[in-house]
């Protein structure tokens, strides 16, 4: 939790709800951030006047665009070099999961199809025909394929890049978007070079070469080097996967951030802390406009708030993939019991009470301990609705199981 909660007692700054806000924000590494610092600059501006309805109306509005801001996907590359693997492993889905991306070994993508993500209603993967099976030249091709509706692109090969590959990403520039080249099937090159060099074989010499044999072309074309991440779509925490996903994150726009880490798989701790402190700042934002100054000390939790309560408890449950359908998935992938899972992880329980106690006096305990645990948050000077501690300690509880399963079970999948 850290800054939210400490420093609140005998800091200079208590007193000063401005100094905070930017405190809380300054702490936020600027790839981290889900607003802009145009909108971190109203907020300071509209408070430092002592306009507190103004401050929440630049953060309501931020959030609704948080909300809404569709993110879309466009995938190309050659037939069957994995561009419907990499889509399953962006929503998570396992290819023989309902609503997968087909994989196959003949060419089943003839034209553009859409893949919703399974839990952001709002980020769209494209799977685009290759530039090579269209026979058009770049500026048609993607007029075709229509680029203005996307975001990014990802040129995927199993391969080297093809000229037309590298003329299409000078296009896609052209028209103001970004590009990612991603040499999928690493694993399978690595796997050969073992194979036939057992005793001579060496990873890293390997990928190094896989690397300088792609960006060959680019030099021959007289292009600069770009960044190429070679990736296994069967082994996502393994490789440059990791990085792509942290260069889209800060390349992305901060409105659209927030939704794409929540829609990122768990394949790595650093990835499930990203989630955390999106979703955290998030929170925080819910709560400084819900409740600013409104908190009184000492009352319970009413019957509405446990209610929705429970809702978000799920909700977060979902995102990080701790929901009890995620534990089925996982169990079967890992081949670890169910019940193992069950044991290991906290939040399927957070909301069981005892016989004597409703679930208001049980979460109005974890409140009491929570905040003893944080030193006297309520000895703030600005404060959430209690409920807003009990999101964050949802959220703490949800992330930390999304770690212990990752531990059990990473060695297993
Ligand atoms: N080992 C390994 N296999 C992969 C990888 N990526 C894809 N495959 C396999 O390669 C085959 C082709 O992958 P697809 O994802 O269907 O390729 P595609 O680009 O969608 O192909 P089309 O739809 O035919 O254009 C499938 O059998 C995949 O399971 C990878 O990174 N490693
Ligand atoms: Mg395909």
């Amino acid at each position: 939790m850290g800054q939210l909660f400490s420093d609140t007692s005998n800091n200079e700054d208590n007193g000063d709800l401005v100094s905070s806000v930017t405190k809380y924000f300054m702490e936020i590494k600027a790839e981290n951030k889900i607003i802009s610092q145009e909108t971190i600059h109203l907020i300071e501006f509209h408070l430092k006047n002592g306009n507190i309805q103004g401050a929440k109306s630049a953060i309501n509005a931020a959030l609704k665009i948080i909300e809404k801001a569709p993110i879309n996907i466009a995938v190309t590359g050659e037939s069957g070099g994995g561009k419907s693997s990499f889509i399953n492993a962006l929503r998570g889905v396992g290819p023989e999961d309902q609503g997968a991306a087909e994989e196959g070994i003949t060419e089943t993508t003839m034209m553009r199809n859409s893949y919703k993500h399974p839990k952001i209603e709002t980020l769209v993967l494209w799977d685009l025909p290759g530039i090579g099976t269209m026979n058009f030249p770049p500026k048609d091709y993607l007029e075709k394929v229509k680029f203005q509706e996307y975001d990014f692109f990802i040129i995927v090969s199993a391969t080297r890049f093809t000229k037309l590959q590298l003329d299409l990403a000078k296009a896609i520039r052209f028209m103001k978007k970004n590009y990612y080249f991603v040499r999928t099937k690493v694993d399978i090159d690595l796997q050969n070079e073992k194979e036939s060099k057992p005793r001579t074989f060496d990873r890293e010499k390997t990928l190094q070469q896989i690397r300088s044999y792609c960006v060959n072309t680019f030099t021959q074309n007289n292009m600069d080097e770009p960044q190429i991440f070679l990736i296994s779509n069967r082994h996502l925490s393994d490789y440059d996967f990791p990085i792509l996903m942290d260069t889209l994150i800060k390349d992305l726009s901060n409105q659209k951030r927030h939704n794409f880490m929540l829609s990122l798989p768990n394949i790595t701790e650093a990835v499930i802390d990203r989630k955390h402190k999106s979703l955290q700042q998030h929170i925080w934002l819910e709560a400084f406009t819900a409740g600013l100054l409104a908190a009184i000390p000492g009352v319970g939790i009413h019957t509405n708030d446990v209610e929705k309560l429970k809702v978000k408890l799920n909700h977060y449950r979902v995102l990080f993939g701790v929901d009890d359908a995620s534990l089925d998935v996982i169990a079967k992938d890992s081949q670890v019991p169910i019940e193992q899972l069950r044991k290991i992880i906290k939040s399927p329980y957070l909301l069981e009470t005892k016989k004597e106690e409703t679930l208001g006096e049980m979460l109005f305990k974890y409140l009491e301990k929570f905040h003893l645990a944080n030193g006297g948050l309520l000895a703030a000077d600005f404060y959430f609705r209690k409920t807003f501690y009990l999101e964050f300690l949802f959220l703490d509880t949800v992330t930390e199981d999304a770690k212990v399963l990752l531990r059990e079970t990473y060695s297993k999948i």
